[in-house]
This record gives C-alpha cells, sequence and structure tokens, in this order.
C-alpha cells in the first residue's frame, strides 16, 4: 500500500491534519493503537481558541461546536477567596468556547472519509531521513507495510514518533511541577457561569464545565497522590476550602462520573522535522493545563502542518516543509511561557515559602489592579496569532 502522508495518532492533532489533507485532495492514512471508543473515552481539555473555531470550520467539521459549545467572555480568578474577573471582550473584543476535547474528537472523526486504522500494534518508522519512507504495524498477529511520501508524528507525548528519532539529534527542554490536578466529571450545573481559577494556600482548584448540567472540578494535589485515596465527600470537602464562601456555598455537588489525576509537565523538543518527519501537538511539546493552551497548540502546529504537506505535495514547492518547525517552535515558546505563567501564580510551590506566597499575592494584587496586565492575560488565553 502506499499514500503520500502516515499519520501516526488518531488523537484532535492526528484527525485534524487528516481532515485537511483529505479536504485538500492528499491522501493520508491514520494508524491509531487504541480504539475509537477508547479514544473517545479519554477526557481532557474543554477550552477552544478563536483561532481552534476556525479551523473546525475549514475542516467542515463545526456545526455541532457552534450549536452546543458555550461562547465565554472572561474568566475569574481567585486569590484567598479574593474574586477578580477578566473580561476578555471587554478588554481585547475576543472569547473562548467551552467545548469539549472529546467533542471535537468525535466531530473530526464523524467527518473524516480516508481510512483511519484502528489498534495497530508494533508501529514502526523507517527511513524517514532518506527519500522513501515507510511505516511498519501488525493487527491480528500480520504484519503490514505502508510507503509514503511523509510522516506525521501526531501520537502524544508517550508515542513512537519521538523515540524514533536518535537522540543526538533532538534537543529536549523540561520541567516537571511537584504536583498534578486530580479531576472529577459530574452531571451538575457548574457553580458559575464562566471559569474560576482559584489560588489558595491549601493549593489551587478549578471550576469548569462541559455543559449547562455538567461540570468539571480540579485540584491541586502531591504529584505522587493516588485518585483511589479521594472519595467525592473528601474531593468536595476540600474543594469548598479553596474556594470564596459564596461560591463553596452554590457548588452542586453529586457523584462523580469520572476522576483521575493528571501529572503537570513544561515540555518542548526541538527540531520538529526531521528529513520526512514532523512531530506535531503533544507529541511535540506538553504545557501544564493552567492555560488550557495544549490543544489549542496541537491544532495551530497541523494547521500549520497541513498547509506545507498540500505544498508539498501538491505544488511541489518544499518552501513549508523547510519553516515548519521555526515558524511553529515560535508560538510554542509562548504559549510554554504564559502556562508556566499562570501555574507559577496559581498554585501553591512548597520550596518557595512564605516569599513565594507573597509574591504571588502581588502579581494578582498587580493583575486585579491593571488594565495593561489583564490585556495581556486576556491576549495570551484567548490565543496569539499564528
Ligand atoms: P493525544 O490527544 O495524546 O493523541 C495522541 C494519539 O496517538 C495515539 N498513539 C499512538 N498511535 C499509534 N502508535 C503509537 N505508538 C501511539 N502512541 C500513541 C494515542 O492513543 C492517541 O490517540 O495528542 P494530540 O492529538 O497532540 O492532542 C493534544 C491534546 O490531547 C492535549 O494537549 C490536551 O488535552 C491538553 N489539555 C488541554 N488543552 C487545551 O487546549 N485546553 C484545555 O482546557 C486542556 N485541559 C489538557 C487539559 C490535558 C489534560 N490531561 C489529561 C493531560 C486537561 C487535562 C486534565
Ligand atoms: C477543563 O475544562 O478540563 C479545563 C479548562 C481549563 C483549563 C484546563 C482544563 O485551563
Amino acid at each position: 500500500m502506499r499514500t503520500n502522508v502516515i499519520i501516526i495518532g488518531a488523537g484532535p492533532a492526528g484527525l485534524m491534519l487528516g481532515r485537511l489533507l483529505e479536504l485538500a485532495g492528499v491522501d493520508a492514512v491514520i494508524l491509531e493503537r487504541k480504539s475509537p471508543d477508547y479514544v473517545l473515552g479519554r477526557i481532557r481539555a474543554g477550552v477552544l481558541e478563536q483561532g481552534t473555531m476556525d479551523l473546525m470550520d475549514r475542516a467542515e467539521a463545526g456545526t455541532r461546536m457552534h450549536q452546543e459549545g458555550l461562547i465565554h467572555h472572561g474568566i475569574d480568578i481567585s486569590f484567598d477567596g479574593d474574586r477578580h474577573r477578566v473580561h476578555f471582550t471587554n478588554l481585547i473584543g475576543r472569547h473562548v468556547m467551552v467545548y469539549g476535547q472529546t467533542e471535537v474528537t468525535r466531530d473530526l472523526m464523524n467527518a473524516r472519509k480516508s481510512p483511519t486504522i484502528y489498534e495497530a500494534e508494533d508501529v514502526e518508522l523507517h527511513d524517514f531521513d532518506g527519500a522513501n519512507p515507510y511505516v511498519t504495524y501488525s493487527q491480528n498477529g500480520v504484519t503490514h507495510r505502508i510507503d509514503c511520501d511523509y510522516i506525521a508524528g501526531c501520537d502524544g507525548f508517550h508515542g513512537v514518533s519521538r523515540q524514533s528519532v536518535p537522540a543526538k539529534s533532538l534537543t529536549t527542554f523540561e520541567r516537571v511541577y511537584p504536583f498534578g490536578w486530580l479531576g472529577i466529571l459530574v452531571d451538575q450545573p457548574p457553580v458559575a457561569d464562566e471559569l474560576i481559577y482559584a489560588h489558595h494556600a491549601r493549593g489551587f482548584a478549578l471550576c469548569s464545565q462541559r455543559s449547562p448540567k455538567r461540570s468539571r472540578y480540579y485540584v491541586q494535589v502531591p504529584a505522587d497522590e493516588n485518585a483511589k485515596n479521594w472519595s467525592d465527600t473528601r474531593f468536595w470537602d476540600e474543594l469548598r476550602l479553596r474556594l470564596n464562601p459564596e461560591t463553596a456555598e452554590a457548588l452542586k455537588t453529586g457523584p462523580s462520573i469520572e476522576k483521575s489525576i493528571a501529572p503537570l509537565r513544561s515540555f518542548v523538543a526541538e527540531p520538529l522535522r526531521f528529513g520526512r518527519l514532523f512531530l506535531a501537538g503533544d507529541a511535540a511539546h506538553i504545557v501544564p493545563p493552567t492555560g488550557a493552551k495544549g490543544l489549542n497548540l496541537a491544532m495551530s502546529d497541523v494547521a500549520t502542518l497541513a498547509d506545507a504537506l498540500i505544498e508539498a505535495t501538491i505544488e511541489k514547492s518544499a518552501a513549508g516543509i523547510d519553516a515548519y518547525s521555526a515558524k511553529v517552535l515560535q508560538r510554542i515558546w509562548k504559549a510554554e511561557r504564559f502556562s508556566w505563567w499562570m501555574t507559577s501564580l496559581l498554585h501553591t510551590f512548597p520550596e518557595t515559602g512564605a516569599f513565594g506566597r507573597r509574591i504571588q499575592r502581588a502579581e494578582f494584587d498587580y493583575l486585579s489592579g491593571s488594565v495593561a496586565a489583564q490585556q495581556s492575560l486576556a491576549e495570551n488565553y484567548t490565543g496569539l496569532p499564528s
């Protein structure tokens, strides 16, 4: 079998890339290790930037998003119970949309006409430093081979694509935080119309949502914590302690329908092109979820990569693929900076002590009192231009 592009991974990055290529008439096969149900069962991001919404429309997959997605005009930031609203629309005339990553994935899966090979095991990348790359995988004990012009590694942080690059060709930058987020999903109306990011001496908390009837809440926990130690009651009690009293009072609780811990990490690999292999999305970089950037960054990577691969395949011009890595890394590092900054402001860092907390308080007071500081937050949160 032969195709123009083999995409490894059917997460949002791989599915979006596949759809953009398909619409442009470039053949692409997606190889995914898990089943469609497994992929759809992962509860992850919830906030879409305008650029991601535009891309869903370009992929002709945006209809349900526009019907069901919730437009949010700002966020609240709370510090030891003092709440301050940052109104993006008033500050910079931009907004975001709450629409779950699960739904984005489902819509892209439904829009796709070309082949996606699910439950592809032992995916291996070959000869991407030469002119004739190919990929092998096995299914039901049979090994298959697909030849191609280009390979797109969209297989997430633990995927095989980045690991296939010789270590000497790759520089990585990493910060692992000493905490994670314990998240729960619950079928209860959200406590507030929009998101609340809360700093508290006991740790960070986030009140998020998926719909007017479904809420998503997070609390900061130590990195080595186990979700099994957290009954629903313990979670709700801890969350209430980290919110201001009126919000805690208004919280509607119920049995959790999902509960898991996500570690927090900042990571970038450079460069993102090795001959005919390109890395995009979480395969290339990780941000802590505090800035709501991971999914959006994955989408902006693949928008640039799709244009580059279309140019290379249809117009036979290498300009786009030559520029890909440097172009997307500029935006990636800005999103890394913002996500690190939001994380630093809002979490408790045991090692920085009382001095560190006073600095965080000063940062919050500065933000609350400065339109310029709020505009900067708004600009970054709603998405920088690509
Ligand atoms: P994914 O989603 O990890 O998809 C990669 C796919 O590749 C497959 N795969 C393989 N396939 C074949 N062979 C192999 N060897 C393979 N190895 C892996 C996997 O099965 C999978 O299907 O990466 P992608 O597409 O780059 O998408 C990235 C996003 O998923 C991620 O950045 C976001 O979820 C991050 N994130 C958030 N991002 C936002 O923009 N806004 C948010 O509000 C937000 N909240 C979050 C988040 C991530 C979280 N967790 C769990 C880390 C909240 C949380 C809690
Ligand atoms: C979520 O709803 O899962 C969510 C929202 C905002 C974030 C991170 C996660 O910053």
